[in-house]
Protein backbone atom coordinates (compact mmCIF):
# COMPACT_ATOMS: atom_id res chain seq x y z
CA UNK A 1 0.00 0.00 0.00
CA UNK A 2 1.82 3.08 -0.93
CA UNK A 3 2.37 6.19 1.31
CA UNK A 4 1.97 8.82 -0.86
CA UNK A 5 -0.35 11.61 -0.16
CA UNK A 6 -1.90 12.08 -3.44
CA UNK A 7 -3.65 8.78 -2.52
CA UNK A 8 -6.79 9.05 -1.20
CA UNK A 9 -8.04 6.38 1.32
CA UNK A 10 -11.71 5.65 1.88
CA UNK A 11 -12.96 4.17 4.96
CA UNK A 12 -12.97 0.95 5.95
CA UNK A 13 -16.60 0.06 5.84
CA UNK A 14 -17.29 2.40 2.60
CA UNK A 15 -19.77 0.61 0.22
CA UNK A 16 -18.60 0.32 -3.20
CA UNK A 17 -21.41 0.18 -5.90
CA UNK A 18 -23.24 0.29 -9.39
CA UNK A 19 -27.05 1.72 -10.09
CA UNK A 20 -29.86 0.53 -11.94
CA UNK A 21 -33.65 0.90 -12.22
CA UNK A 22 -36.44 -1.59 -13.21
CA UNK A 23 -37.37 -0.11 -15.96
CA UNK A 24 -34.04 1.19 -17.40
CA UNK A 25 -32.79 -2.66 -17.30
CA UNK A 26 -34.87 -5.40 -16.58
CA UNK A 27 -37.14 -6.09 -20.08
CA UNK A 28 -39.70 -8.52 -19.49
CA UNK A 29 -42.30 -5.83 -19.57
CA UNK A 30 -45.27 -8.60 -20.06
CA UNK A 31 -43.88 -11.75 -17.95
CA UNK A 32 -45.14 -12.96 -15.23
CA UNK A 33 -48.24 -10.65 -14.74
CA UNK A 34 -46.49 -7.74 -15.11
CA UNK A 35 -48.68 -4.95 -16.51
CA UNK A 36 -48.14 -0.95 -18.23
CA UNK A 37 -46.29 1.40 -16.04
CA UNK A 38 -46.76 4.89 -17.31
CA UNK A 39 -43.28 4.56 -19.29
CA UNK A 40 -44.89 1.78 -21.31
CA UNK A 41 -47.69 4.20 -22.09
CA UNK A 42 -45.40 6.83 -22.92
CA UNK A 43 -42.63 4.75 -25.34
CA UNK A 44 -45.94 3.91 -26.77
CA UNK A 45 -46.89 7.43 -27.82
CA UNK A 46 -45.68 8.72 -31.27
CA UNK A 47 -42.69 11.10 -30.35
CA UNK A 48 -42.34 11.14 -26.90
CA UNK A 49 -38.88 8.72 -26.73
CA UNK A 50 -36.34 8.59 -29.53
CA UNK A 51 -36.50 6.50 -32.37
CA UNK A 52 -39.34 4.81 -30.71
CA UNK A 53 -36.95 2.66 -27.89
CA UNK A 54 -38.81 1.22 -25.25
CA UNK A 55 -37.97 -0.79 -21.98
CA UNK A 56 -39.77 -4.06 -23.49
CA UNK A 57 -36.36 -5.99 -23.38
CA UNK A 58 -33.66 -3.15 -22.11
CA UNK A 59 -30.81 -5.31 -20.66
CA UNK A 60 -32.98 -8.40 -20.32
CA UNK A 61 -31.95 -8.42 -16.16
CA UNK A 62 -34.79 -9.93 -15.57
CA UNK A 63 -33.61 -13.07 -17.19
CA UNK A 64 -29.44 -12.20 -16.74
CA UNK A 65 -29.14 -11.26 -13.39
CA UNK A 66 -27.23 -13.96 -12.08
CA UNK A 67 -25.15 -13.20 -15.10
CA UNK A 68 -24.98 -9.77 -14.13
CA UNK A 69 -24.68 -10.26 -10.44
CA UNK A 70 -21.22 -12.46 -11.15
CA UNK A 71 -19.80 -9.48 -13.02
CA UNK A 72 -20.89 -7.42 -9.74
CA UNK A 73 -18.54 -9.74 -8.18
CA UNK A 74 -15.67 -10.35 -10.23
CA UNK A 75 -15.31 -5.94 -10.09
CA UNK A 76 -15.42 -6.63 -6.99
CA UNK A 77 -18.54 -4.63 -5.68
CA UNK A 78 -19.73 -3.91 -2.14
CA UNK A 79 -23.28 -3.36 -3.26
CA UNK A 80 -25.48 -3.32 -5.58
CA UNK A 81 -28.58 -0.39 -5.84
CA UNK A 82 -31.79 -1.92 -8.18
CA UNK A 83 -35.16 -0.95 -8.04
CA UNK A 84 -38.19 -3.01 -7.53
CA UNK A 85 -41.18 -2.60 -10.58
CA UNK A 86 -44.25 -1.70 -9.01
CA UNK A 87 -46.34 -2.66 -11.64
CA UNK A 88 -44.24 -6.29 -11.58
CA UNK A 89 -45.18 -6.75 -7.96
CA UNK A 90 -48.77 -5.20 -7.67
CA UNK A 91 -49.93 -4.59 -11.41
CA UNK A 92 -53.02 -2.84 -10.75
CA UNK A 93 -50.83 -0.31 -8.17
CA UNK A 94 -53.49 -1.86 -5.82
CA UNK A 95 -54.50 -4.87 -3.78
CA UNK A 96 -52.53 -8.39 -3.58
CA UNK A 97 -49.21 -9.08 -4.95
CA UNK A 98 -48.12 -10.94 -7.66
CA UNK A 99 -45.70 -13.89 -6.18
CA UNK A 100 -44.10 -14.37 -9.35
CA UNK A 101 -42.78 -10.49 -9.42
CA UNK A 102 -41.90 -10.83 -5.68
CA UNK A 103 -39.65 -13.80 -6.49
CA UNK A 104 -37.90 -12.05 -8.97
CA UNK A 105 -36.42 -9.57 -6.26
CA UNK A 106 -36.01 -12.36 -3.99
CA UNK A 107 -33.94 -14.56 -6.46
CA UNK A 108 -31.94 -11.47 -7.04
CA UNK A 109 -31.36 -10.44 -3.50
CA UNK A 110 -30.63 -14.29 -2.86
CA UNK A 111 -27.49 -13.84 -5.54
CA UNK A 112 -26.31 -11.10 -4.28
CA UNK A 113 -25.98 -12.03 -0.79
CA UNK A 114 -24.39 -15.01 -1.86
CA UNK A 115 -21.77 -13.50 -3.53
CA UNK A 116 -21.18 -10.95 -0.50
CA UNK A 117 -22.66 -7.99 -2.56
CA UNK A 118 -25.53 -5.47 -0.27
CA UNK A 119 -28.29 -5.13 -1.87
CA UNK A 120 -29.78 -1.70 -1.89
CA UNK A 121 -33.57 -1.67 -2.50
CA UNK A 122 -35.19 1.65 -4.64
CA UNK A 123 -38.76 1.01 -4.39
CA UNK A 124 -39.96 3.61 -6.99
CA UNK A 125 -37.84 4.93 -10.09
CA UNK A 126 -40.38 6.05 -12.19
CA UNK A 127 -42.74 3.58 -12.92
CA UNK A 128 -45.98 4.11 -11.72
CA UNK A 129 -48.67 1.47 -12.43
CA UNK A 130 -50.46 2.86 -15.39
CA UNK A 131 -53.88 2.12 -13.85
CA UNK A 132 -52.85 4.44 -11.02
CA UNK A 133 -52.22 7.53 -13.29
CA UNK A 134 -55.36 6.42 -15.10
CA UNK A 135 -56.99 7.46 -11.75
CA UNK A 136 -54.83 10.85 -11.18
CA UNK A 137 -51.45 9.59 -10.73
CA UNK A 138 -48.91 11.41 -8.22
CA UNK A 139 -51.48 14.94 -7.99
CA UNK A 140 -53.60 12.75 -6.48
CA UNK A 141 -53.39 11.75 -2.70
CA UNK A 142 -54.67 8.22 -2.95
CA UNK A 143 -51.45 7.70 -5.30
CA UNK A 144 -49.30 8.52 -1.92
CA UNK A 145 -51.36 5.93 0.13
CA UNK A 146 -51.22 2.92 -2.60
CA UNK A 147 -47.97 4.11 -2.12
CA UNK A 148 -47.26 3.35 0.89
CA UNK A 149 -49.84 0.22 1.25
CA UNK A 150 -47.45 -1.13 -1.43
CA UNK A 151 -44.05 -0.48 -0.02
CA UNK A 152 -45.14 -2.46 2.96
CA UNK A 153 -45.98 -5.23 1.09
CA UNK A 154 -42.25 -5.08 -0.45
CA UNK A 155 -40.90 -4.61 2.84
CA UNK A 156 -42.87 -8.13 4.16
CA UNK A 157 -41.54 -10.29 1.02
CA UNK A 158 -37.60 -8.63 1.14
CA UNK A 159 -37.71 -7.59 5.01
CA UNK A 160 -35.38 -10.83 5.68
CA UNK A 161 -32.41 -10.05 3.51
CA UNK A 162 -32.80 -6.35 2.18
CA UNK A 163 -30.95 -4.12 5.18
CA UNK A 164 -30.75 -0.53 2.52
CA UNK A 165 -34.34 0.78 1.43
CA UNK A 166 -35.10 3.46 -0.36
CA UNK A 167 -37.98 5.35 -1.06
CA UNK A 168 -38.23 7.46 -3.90
CA UNK A 169 -34.79 7.72 -6.47
CA UNK A 170 -35.34 11.44 -8.13
CA UNK A 171 -39.01 12.80 -7.05
CA UNK A 172 -37.71 15.84 -8.69
CA UNK A 173 -37.84 14.29 -11.92
CA UNK A 174 -40.93 12.48 -11.00
CA UNK A 175 -42.70 15.64 -10.50
CA UNK A 176 -41.15 18.51 -12.32
CA UNK A 177 -40.34 16.61 -15.72
CA UNK A 178 -43.35 14.30 -15.66
CA UNK A 179 -45.90 16.48 -14.64
CA UNK A 180 -44.61 20.23 -15.73
CA UNK A 181 -42.25 20.04 -18.41
CA UNK A 182 -43.94 16.61 -20.04
CA UNK A 183 -40.49 15.11 -21.33
CA UNK A 184 -41.10 12.26 -18.86
CA UNK A 185 -44.14 9.72 -18.12
CA UNK A 186 -47.18 10.64 -18.01
CA UNK A 187 -45.86 13.74 -20.36
CA UNK A 188 -47.97 16.15 -18.43
CA UNK A 189 -47.54 19.88 -18.81
CA UNK A 190 -49.61 21.46 -15.93
CA UNK A 191 -47.57 23.20 -13.48
CA UNK A 192 -50.05 22.75 -10.72
CA UNK A 193 -50.31 19.17 -11.16
CA UNK A 194 -46.33 19.26 -10.76
CA UNK A 195 -46.88 21.05 -6.86
CA UNK A 196 -49.20 18.60 -6.32
CA UNK A 197 -47.28 15.03 -7.57
CA UNK A 198 -43.99 16.74 -5.39
CA UNK A 199 -46.34 16.87 -2.61
CA UNK A 200 -47.83 13.45 -2.86
CA UNK A 201 -44.44 12.04 -3.81
CA UNK A 202 -43.11 13.75 -0.67
CA UNK A 203 -46.41 12.38 1.33
CA UNK A 204 -46.21 9.11 -0.39
CA UNK A 205 -42.19 8.69 1.21
CA UNK A 206 -43.24 9.97 4.50
CA UNK A 207 -46.16 7.39 4.46
CA UNK A 208 -43.86 4.82 3.49
CA UNK A 209 -41.27 5.16 5.57
CA UNK A 210 -43.83 4.79 8.34
CA UNK A 211 -44.90 1.92 7.01
CA UNK A 212 -41.60 0.17 6.71
CA UNK A 213 -40.43 1.36 10.15
CA UNK A 214 -43.02 -0.62 11.61
CA UNK A 215 -42.51 -4.11 10.05
CA UNK A 216 -38.61 -3.79 9.21
CA UNK A 217 -36.15 -5.32 12.11
CA UNK A 218 -34.61 -2.29 13.81
CA UNK A 219 -31.00 -2.70 11.40
CA UNK A 220 -33.30 -1.42 8.31
CA UNK A 221 -31.82 1.80 6.90
CA UNK A 222 -34.09 4.09 5.46
CA UNK A 223 -33.38 6.30 3.15
CA UNK A 224 -34.55 8.58 -0.09
CA UNK A 225 -32.65 9.52 -3.14
CA UNK A 226 -32.66 13.38 -4.38
CA UNK A 227 -31.27 14.25 -7.58
CA UNK A 228 -30.14 18.25 -6.25
CA UNK A 229 -29.21 20.84 -8.06
CA UNK A 230 -25.71 22.08 -7.59
CA UNK A 231 -26.69 25.88 -8.11
CA UNK A 232 -24.52 28.33 -9.59
CA UNK A 233 -24.94 32.25 -10.44
CA UNK A 234 -24.09 33.59 -13.91
CA UNK A 235 -22.57 37.06 -11.95
CA UNK A 236 -22.52 37.55 -8.52
CA UNK A 237 -25.87 40.44 -9.22
CA UNK A 238 -28.38 40.56 -6.85
CA UNK A 239 -30.84 39.27 -9.32
CA UNK A 240 -28.61 36.18 -10.54
CA UNK A 241 -28.72 35.24 -6.85
CA UNK A 242 -32.16 35.84 -6.46
CA UNK A 243 -32.36 33.14 -9.66
CA UNK A 244 -30.24 30.73 -7.62
CA UNK A 245 -32.66 30.82 -4.64
CA UNK A 246 -35.77 30.33 -6.94
CA UNK A 247 -34.30 26.63 -8.46
CA UNK A 248 -33.41 26.19 -5.31
CA UNK A 249 -36.93 26.21 -3.68
CA UNK A 250 -38.51 24.51 -6.60
CA UNK A 251 -35.48 22.21 -7.17
CA UNK A 252 -34.00 21.08 -4.29
CA UNK A 253 -35.92 22.73 -0.95
CA UNK A 254 -39.39 21.48 -1.94
CA UNK A 255 -38.11 18.30 -0.89
CA UNK A 256 -35.38 18.77 1.59
CA UNK A 257 -37.43 20.97 3.32
CA UNK A 258 -40.31 18.71 4.43
CA UNK A 259 -38.29 15.76 4.84
CA UNK A 260 -35.76 16.59 6.52
CA UNK A 261 -36.91 19.85 8.29
CA UNK A 262 -40.67 19.12 8.50
CA UNK A 263 -41.67 22.24 6.55
CA UNK A 264 -42.22 24.15 2.66
CA UNK A 265 -39.76 26.51 2.42
CA UNK A 266 -41.90 29.90 2.96
CA UNK A 267 -40.31 31.34 -0.20
CA UNK A 268 -41.47 28.35 -2.15
CA UNK A 269 -44.70 29.09 -1.41
CA UNK A 270 -45.18 32.98 -2.07
CA UNK A 271 -42.95 31.79 -5.58
CA UNK A 272 -45.78 29.54 -6.59
CA UNK A 273 -48.99 31.70 -4.58
CA UNK A 274 -50.34 32.52 -8.30
CA UNK A 275 -50.30 29.49 -9.10
CA UNK A 276 -51.61 27.17 -5.68
CA UNK A 277 -52.96 28.26 -2.31
CA UNK A 278 -51.22 24.26 -1.35
CA UNK A 279 -54.58 23.58 0.06
CA UNK A 280 -53.44 19.93 -1.04
CA UNK A 281 -50.69 19.78 1.99
CA UNK A 282 -53.23 18.64 4.81
CA UNK A 283 -52.95 19.45 8.37
CA UNK A 284 -50.12 16.73 9.93
CA UNK A 285 -48.81 16.06 6.53
CA UNK A 286 -45.41 17.61 6.72
CA UNK A 287 -45.09 16.27 10.11
CA UNK A 288 -45.56 12.51 8.81
CA UNK A 289 -43.01 13.60 5.40
CA UNK A 290 -40.81 14.44 8.44
CA UNK A 291 -39.49 10.91 9.21
CA UNK A 292 -36.18 9.96 10.77
CA UNK A 293 -33.70 8.88 8.04
CA UNK A 294 -30.58 7.10 8.02
CA UNK A 295 -28.82 8.17 5.36
CA UNK A 296 -29.31 10.59 2.43
CA UNK A 297 -29.20 9.16 -1.07
CA UNK A 298 -27.62 12.41 -3.42
CA UNK A 299 -27.37 11.75 -7.19
CA UNK A 300 -25.18 14.17 -8.83
CA UNK A 301 -24.10 14.76 -12.50
CA UNK A 302 -23.70 18.44 -13.40
CA UNK A 303 -23.95 22.11 -11.90
CA UNK A 304 -26.94 24.27 -13.59
CA UNK A 305 -26.17 27.96 -14.20
CA UNK A 306 -28.66 30.23 -13.72
CA UNK A 307 -29.53 34.10 -13.96
CA UNK A 308 -32.15 36.41 -13.73
CA UNK A 309 -34.12 36.66 -17.41
CA UNK A 310 -36.71 39.00 -19.11
CA UNK A 311 -39.86 36.67 -20.13
CA UNK A 312 -40.25 33.14 -20.02
CA UNK A 313 -37.46 30.73 -20.05
CA UNK A 314 -36.55 27.82 -22.06
CA UNK A 315 -38.05 24.68 -20.53
CA UNK A 316 -34.73 22.73 -20.30
CA UNK A 317 -33.05 20.70 -17.50
CA UNK A 318 -30.17 19.62 -17.59
CA UNK A 319 -29.86 18.96 -21.28
CA UNK A 320 -33.23 17.14 -21.39
CA UNK A 321 -34.20 18.93 -24.41
CA UNK A 322 -37.26 21.18 -24.93
CA UNK A 323 -40.32 19.83 -23.60
CA UNK A 324 -43.84 21.42 -24.22
CA UNK A 325 -43.73 22.55 -20.31
CA UNK A 326 -41.41 23.90 -17.59
CA UNK A 327 -40.05 22.36 -15.05
CA UNK A 328 -39.71 25.38 -12.84
CA UNK A 329 -43.55 26.67 -11.69
CA UNK A 330 -42.81 29.89 -9.88
CA UNK A 331 -39.47 30.51 -11.44
CA UNK A 332 -40.45 31.60 -14.83
CA UNK A 333 -37.88 34.51 -15.38
CA UNK A 334 -34.69 32.32 -14.51
CA UNK A 335 -32.76 31.70 -17.14
CA UNK A 336 -30.70 28.46 -17.72
CA UNK A 337 -27.13 28.89 -19.35
CA UNK A 338 -24.19 26.07 -20.24
CA UNK A 339 -21.30 26.35 -18.18
CA UNK A 340 -17.97 26.49 -20.36
CA UNK A 341 -15.87 23.36 -20.12
CA UNK A 342 -15.93 19.83 -21.38
CA UNK A 343 -19.27 17.84 -21.62
CA UNK A 344 -20.23 14.18 -21.69
CA UNK A 345 -22.29 13.19 -24.51
CA UNK A 346 -25.54 14.75 -22.29
CA UNK A 347 -24.20 17.83 -23.04
CA UNK A 348 -24.00 17.88 -19.64
CA UNK A 349 -21.04 19.98 -18.20
CA UNK A 350 -18.12 18.32 -16.52
CA UNK A 351 -17.79 19.36 -12.67
CA UNK A 352 -16.95 17.62 -9.79
CA UNK A 353 -17.07 20.95 -7.85
CA UNK A 354 -20.71 20.51 -7.93
CA UNK A 355 -20.61 17.48 -5.49
CA UNK A 356 -18.22 18.72 -3.17
CA UNK A 357 -20.58 21.56 -2.68
CA UNK A 358 -23.83 19.74 -2.07
CA UNK A 359 -22.14 16.87 0.50
CA UNK A 360 -20.42 19.59 1.67
CA UNK A 361 -23.64 22.22 2.03
CA UNK A 362 -26.08 18.89 3.41
CA UNK A 363 -22.89 18.09 6.00
CA UNK A 364 -23.10 21.67 7.26
CA UNK A 365 -26.70 21.94 7.69
CA UNK A 366 -27.79 18.29 8.63
CA UNK A 367 -24.61 16.92 10.40
CA UNK A 368 -25.91 13.89 12.16
CA UNK A 369 -27.27 12.66 8.72
CA UNK A 370 -24.75 10.29 6.78
CA UNK A 371 -25.07 10.78 3.08
CA UNK A 372 -24.17 8.28 0.12
CA UNK A 373 -24.09 9.41 -3.54
CA UNK A 374 -26.37 6.84 -5.34
CA UNK A 375 -25.60 8.20 -8.58
CA UNK A 376 -23.08 9.26 -10.54
CA UNK A 377 -21.59 8.87 -13.99
CA UNK A 378 -21.10 9.95 -17.60
CA UNK A 379 -22.60 9.27 -21.03
CA UNK A 380 -20.02 8.63 -23.45
CA UNK A 381 -20.44 7.64 -27.15
CA UNK A 382 -18.98 3.79 -26.40
CA UNK A 383 -17.80 1.55 -29.08
CA UNK A 384 -16.38 -2.40 -28.94
CA UNK A 385 -12.79 -1.83 -30.76
CA UNK A 386 -11.45 -4.61 -32.88
CA UNK A 387 -9.62 -6.23 -30.39
CA UNK A 388 -13.26 -6.95 -28.35
CA UNK A 389 -12.42 -4.24 -25.87
CA UNK A 390 -14.42 -0.93 -24.58
CA UNK A 391 -11.45 1.61 -24.22
CA UNK A 392 -13.73 4.70 -22.56
CA UNK A 393 -10.28 7.12 -20.87
CA UNK A 394 -13.09 9.83 -20.52
CA UNK A 395 -15.45 8.12 -17.89
CA UNK A 396 -12.91 6.81 -15.95
CA UNK A 397 -11.06 10.79 -15.20
CA UNK A 398 -15.25 11.49 -15.31
CA UNK A 399 -15.13 8.85 -12.13
CA UNK A 400 -11.69 9.82 -10.96
CA UNK A 401 -12.62 13.44 -10.39
CA UNK A 402 -15.81 12.92 -9.08
CA UNK A 403 -14.28 10.43 -6.33
CA UNK A 404 -11.57 13.00 -5.48
CA UNK A 405 -13.98 15.51 -5.15
CA UNK A 406 -16.25 12.93 -2.34
CA UNK A 407 -12.71 12.35 -0.70
CA UNK A 408 -12.05 15.90 -0.07
CA UNK A 409 -16.22 16.23 1.14
CA UNK A 410 -15.11 13.54 3.38
CA UNK A 411 -11.70 15.22 4.61
CA UNK A 412 -14.06 18.47 4.85
CA UNK A 413 -16.70 16.64 7.66
CA UNK A 414 -19.55 14.95 4.83
CA UNK A 415 -20.49 11.78 6.84
CA UNK A 416 -20.37 9.95 3.12
CA UNK A 417 -20.62 6.29 3.73
CA UNK A 418 -20.73 4.82 -0.16
CA UNK A 419 -20.65 5.90 -3.61
CA UNK A 420 -22.67 4.07 -6.87
CA UNK A 421 -21.72 4.30 -9.80
CA UNK A 422 -24.59 4.91 -12.38
CA UNK A 423 -24.62 2.64 -14.14
CA UNK A 424 -23.95 -0.70 -13.76
CA UNK A 425 -24.96 -1.77 -17.73
CA UNK A 426 -25.34 0.05 -20.41
CA UNK A 427 -29.52 0.94 -20.48
CA UNK A 428 -32.81 2.63 -21.36
CA UNK A 429 -31.93 6.47 -20.58
CA UNK A 430 -35.57 7.19 -20.65
CA UNK A 431 -36.42 9.93 -23.47
CA UNK A 432 -32.90 9.46 -24.92
CA UNK A 433 -33.65 5.61 -25.84
CA UNK A 434 -30.79 3.63 -26.07
CA UNK A 435 -28.88 6.03 -27.50
CA UNK A 436 -27.19 6.98 -24.69
CA UNK A 437 -24.35 4.84 -22.56
CA UNK A 438 -24.12 5.46 -19.21
CA UNK A 439 -22.63 1.34 -18.00
CA UNK A 440 -19.81 0.43 -16.54
CA UNK A 441 -20.02 -2.48 -18.78
CA UNK A 442 -21.12 -2.53 -22.40
CA UNK A 443 -24.53 -4.26 -23.49
CA UNK A 444 -24.57 -4.80 -27.34
CA UNK A 445 -28.53 -5.24 -27.23
CA UNK A 446 -28.60 -7.41 -30.41
CA UNK A 447 -27.00 -10.12 -28.70
CA UNK A 448 -27.04 -9.09 -24.69
CA UNK A 449 -23.45 -9.81 -24.86
CA UNK A 450 -22.01 -7.58 -21.61
CA UNK A 451 -18.21 -6.45 -21.97
CA UNK A 452 -16.94 -4.61 -18.83
CA UNK A 453 -15.11 -1.21 -20.31
CA UNK A 454 -12.06 -0.01 -19.59
CA UNK A 455 -13.74 2.44 -16.52
CA UNK A 456 -15.01 -0.89 -15.33
CA UNK A 457 -11.69 -2.58 -14.55
CA UNK A 458 -10.23 0.96 -13.13
CA UNK A 459 -13.50 1.09 -11.00
CA UNK A 460 -13.05 -2.03 -10.00
CA UNK A 461 -9.43 -1.58 -8.64
CA UNK A 462 -10.42 1.59 -6.44
CA UNK A 463 -13.74 -0.82 -4.80
CA UNK A 464 -10.71 -3.91 -4.24
CA UNK A 465 -8.43 -1.23 -2.67
CA UNK A 466 -10.64 1.70 -1.37
CA UNK A 467 -7.74 3.57 -2.25
CA UNK A 468 -8.34 6.05 -5.14
CA UNK A 469 -4.63 6.81 -7.03
CA UNK A 470 -3.84 10.02 -9.21
CA UNK A 471 -4.94 9.48 -12.75
CA UNK A 472 -1.55 8.16 -14.41
CA UNK A 473 -1.23 5.38 -12.00
CA UNK A 474 -4.61 4.16 -13.41
O1 LIG B 1 -30.64 7.25 -16.08
C1 LIG B 1 -30.93 8.22 -15.14
C2 LIG B 1 -31.50 7.61 -13.89
O2 LIG B 1 -32.63 6.86 -14.15
C3 LIG B 1 -31.87 8.69 -12.90
N1 LIG B 1 -30.79 9.59 -12.67
C4 LIG B 1 -30.12 10.14 -13.84
C5 LIG B 1 -29.71 9.02 -14.76
C6 LIG B 1 -28.98 9.59 -15.99
O3 LIG B 1 -29.81 10.48 -16.68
Amino acid sequence: MSDSPTVHRFPAGFLWGAATSAYQVEGAAAEDGRTASIWDTFCRTPGKVFRGHTGEVAADHYHRFREDVRLMAALGLTAYRFSVSWPRVQPTGRGPVVQQGLDFYRRLTDELLANGITPVATLYHWDLPQELESAGGWPERTTAERFAEYAALVGEALGDRVEHWTTLNEPWCSAFLGYGAGVHAPGRTDPVAALRAAHHLNLGHGLAATALRDLLPASAQLSVSLNLHALRPLTPSAADQDAVRRIDAVGNRVFLGPMLEGAYPEDLLADTAHLSDWAFVRAGDTKEIHQPLDWLGVNYYTTTVVSAAEGTAPAREDGHGAGTGSPWPGADRVGFHQAPGEQTAMGWVVDPTGLHQLLTGLAHRHPDLPLMVTENGAAYHDEIGEDGTVDDPERTAYLHAHLTAAHRALTDGADLRGYFAWSLLDNFEWAYGYEKRFGLVHVDYPTQARTPKSSAHWYARVARTGELHPPTGG
